[in-house]
């Protein structure tokens, strides 16, 4: 398909495509609490373990560190399904003091106390604070470069008939603030070895703790499993709605808008179906006895703008052109790259 038949299309529908970045109303004006993306991948040299990592604070710039925080209103939340009927079965819950300071809870009752990494001691960023935990796990909570690319920029242009790709990054040079956990698979696992994941920021409610009786003290605020289902294939005036909605209700609530969405793109059947079965309900679903990459998972080295563009526009070809982060991922734990200096 060329770029000006895939502008016709677009243009006839609302898209926006980020991965997660500032995708709703509530999310935008929370930007502690706004998932930009969700990572699981199995650990490069060790099958037995996962990584898990979830980024917040998008399109932080590295001359307003204070803009790195946590929220210590919120809680951050890995949860995994592990007998397919999207509940959760197993948790990782980090929440955070001011100071940064922060506590994370396992479903198998472990706790880590630890400290996010501030953003730097001049001229290079501060060293890794890792705190490990007596079922194996480690965690790490701090700036770091945001690991997504795409040329959000190019793609508007398209959109707009303007222009078209430059390959340029639109978030290069940006960073985000980062939970990345490494541990034993049998922590999150009861024997399966397809894990569904998904991340949720929880704000918590005034006044929930005091009538913890009447009111929930905790509401779902944004939630990830795929990359740009909430931002490309939900329609704006449902993305709040749909953040705050457990995905078991995703196929109920959710799929005709999806298949609505995809078909005003122009997206044939057989591909909406490919899309849809990874996407409803939205999970990151990971088969941990099989290699690592997206949608089996997601590495930080997935491309998964041209994964979805491939099925969107009917493996046409389409590319942003973009296919490598800005910076060099590391090969050990937290993984992600250093944060960008001022
Ligand atoms: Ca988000
Ligand atoms: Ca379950
Ligand atoms: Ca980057
Ligand atoms: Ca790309």
């Amino acid at each position: 398909m060329s770029l000006k038949c895939l502008c016709v299309i677009a243009v006839s529908t609302v898209l926006c495509l980020a991965a997660d970045h500032k995708e709703a109303p509530l999310a935008q004006e929370a930007p502690a609490a706004d998932i930009a993306d969700l990572y699981a991948f199995t650990h490069p040299q060790d099958v037995s373990r996962l990584v898990l990592a979830m980024t917040v604070n998008p399109f932080s710039v590295p001359e307003e560190a204070v803009g790195f925080n946590f929220s210590s209103r919120v809680r951050y939340r890995f949860l995994i399904d592990n007998d397919g009927d999207a509940r959760a079965d197993h948790f990782i819950t980090i929440q955070f003091l001011p100071d940064q300071s922060f506590f994370a809870v396992f479903s198998d009752g472990t706790r880590i106390d630890g400290q996010a990494t501030p953003p730097s001691e001049e001229p290079e960023p501060s060293h890794e604070l890792i705190f490990e935990g007596s079922n194996d796990a480690r965690i790490f909570a701090g700036p770091r470069d945001d690991p997504f690319f795409f040329d959000f920029v190019g793609f508007s242009r398209v959109l707009a008939g303007t222009g078209s790709f430059s390959g340029s990054d639109s978030f290069a040079g940006y960073n985000v603030s980062a939970i990345v956990v490494e541990l034993p698979i049998s922590v999150i696992s009861d024997g399966s070895s397809v894990l569904n994941i998904w991340a949720v920021t929880e704000l918590e409610q005034p006044g929930g703790q005091l009538f913890k009786e009447a009111l929930p003290r905790w509401k779902t605020l944004d939630r990830m499993g795929n990359p740009g289902v909430a931002t490309a294939l939900i329609p704006p005036g449902l993305k709040d709605f749909y953040n705050a909605s457990p995905p078991n209700r995703d196929a109920e609530l959710f799929a005709p808008s999806i298949v609505a969405s995809l078909t005003a793109l122009g997206t044939t059947a057989d591909n909406i179906g490919v899309l849809a079965s990874v996407a409803v309900p939205d999970l990151l679903t990971i088969d941990v006895s099989a290699p690592s990459g997206f949608p089996n998972g997601r590495t930080l080295d997935d491309d998964v703008i041209d994964v979805l563009f491939h099925f969107i526009f009917n493996q046409s070809g389409v590319t942003d052109g973009v296919a490598s982060n800005d910076a060099a991922f590391m090969g050990e734990f937290p993984f992600l790259a250093a944060p960008w200096q001022p």
